[in-house]
């Protein structure tokens, strides 16, 4: 099987067949970025842009990458996760002439021949989620960020980090933040990460999670997600956190807050949800039941410190796909899901394309944005116009064919009227 050629170089191009299906059926569950395809297949916005793609490859990414195409630019992909990428969608992108590097599995060390390959591209726009794509440029291939008239960031951790960057003086070109718009946080990361980290969960695990301890780390709005669905599925959900607001919202929910120094001893499953490093560490794993499972949500896969987990453990073995039993020198056995990276999209299939719908019409039109005016924007992270909120909002509620009302003229004087009272 020929996988490997100028254009892209993916695990089998055999399986480009079931990747189609999947991109289909993918596309029949996104309707505003079909919407949007048809809009802009016709005035071609892109028209002239080379954009450096380096975000999961999934059936949701491959919809956005064909509505790209379709809107006139060129592109060159790759996976922002060495254990993201669905194998048969990446050969289906290849069989379709997209230039695409990525595969399930690959090391560290390819992980960034394949972002090589994308700047290679002469991108003069960048699309990334966790920002890996921006810092290599930065770093290893500055002067190809002089085409670049400018970036969007699809995740949390990713635009944390552009900022900092853009505090620092060294962002070389303006990005757009898509994950912190209102259609991509407030939907994406809360009922997204919730449905696809629960199913990530049960496709490892098979385990019923009706009364499980089911302890959540953060209670951002990943957490809140992971936590309102675990709950619905009738476990004990445990929340833990390191700030005030945050752990008094959980508290408010009806959900128990502790440290993960108590909550170890008492989880029968863990998800981490946070962005910070060694969440879950070796006194937490030497605390924790037989049989305890552990797993993470957020971008990267510094959650749970693995190493220290290898360390201290006296045997380890793969269970079943996606689940590294760990056992520790008191006999206690630790199950690590998907090796500590996002168990949603390593051992399920990711945010369900109706969420990605919104997530990824903001990406296009953000793409758009910069390509019609990144000449005149500053080095610095730019969020998204609340016009593009509403404007994907009403669109989406029309496609599910929900009307909602509209204020009278009367009542529009009356709410920016300030002498009336009671
Ligand atoms: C592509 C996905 C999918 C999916 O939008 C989500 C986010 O912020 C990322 C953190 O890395 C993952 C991304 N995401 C979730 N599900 N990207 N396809 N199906």
């Amino acid at each position: 099987m020929e996988c490997v050629t100028e254009k892209y170089k993916v695990a089998d191009i055999g399986l480009a067949a079931a990747g189609r299906l999947k991109i289909e059926w993918a596309e029949s569950r996104m309707p505003v970025l079909m919407a949007l395809r048809e809009k802009f297949s016709k005035t071609k916005p892109l028209k002239g842009m080379r954009v450096a793609g380096c975000l999961h490859v999934t059936k949701e990414t491959a919809v956005l990458v064909e509505t790209i195409v379709a809107a006139g630019a060129e592109l060159c992909w790759s996976g922002c996760n060495p254990l993201s990428t669905q194998d048969d969608v990446a050969a289906a992108l290849a069989k379709n002439s997209i230039p695409i590097f990525a595969w399930h599995g690959m090391n560290t060390e390819e992980f960034y021949w394949c972002i090589d390959k994308c700047i290679d591209f002469n991108p003069t726009l960048t699309l990334d989620d966790g920002a890996d794509l921006i810092f290599f440029i930065h770093d290893k291939r500055p002067e190809a960020c002089a085409e670049v008239l400018g970036g969007t960031e699809e995740t949390t951790t990713g635009v944390h980090r552009l900022r900092a960057m853009a505090d620092d003086g060294k962002l070389r070109y303006p990005v757009m933040a898509v994950n912190d718009a209102e259609t991509k946080w407030d939907f994406d990361n809360v009922y997204g990460t919730g449905q696809s980290s629960l199913d990530g969960i049960l496709r490892a695990t098979s385990v019923l999670l009706a009364g499980k301890n089911f302890v959540v780390a953060g209670y951002g709005h990943c957490g809140k997600g992971v936590s309102m669905r675990a709950k619905g599925a009738g476990a004990n959900v445990i929340a833990t956190e390191v700030k005030s607001t945050a752990a008094l919202k959980a508290v408010l929910e009806g959900i128990q807050v502790m440290t993960m120094d108590e909550a170890a001893s008492i989880g029968d499953v863990f998800i981490t949800a946070t962005g910070m490093k060694d969440v879950i560490r070796k006194c937490h794993f030497e605390s924790m039941k037989d049989g305890a499972i552990i797993c993470n949500t957020g971008h990267y896969d510094c959650e749970i410190n693995i190493d220290e987990l290898e360390e201290i453990a006296v045997s380890s073995r793969t269970v079943r796909p996606n689940n590294e039993e760990y056992v520790l020198p008191n006999g206690n056995r630790i199950y690590l899901l998907a090796k500590g990276r996002l168990v949603n999209l390593a051992a399920a299939e990711g945010h369900p394309s109706e969420v990605m719908d919104m997530s990824f019409a903001n990406q296009l039109l953000a793409l758009i944005h910069i390509a019609e005016n990144g000449r005149d924007l500053d080095n610095k992270v730019y969020d998204i116009s609340s016009e593009q909120d509403q404007d994907l909002a009403k669109l989406k509620l029309k496609t599910i064919g929900i009307s909602i009302d509209k204020l009278t003229e009367d009542q529009i004087r009356y709410s920016s009227d300030y002498s009336a009272g009671t």
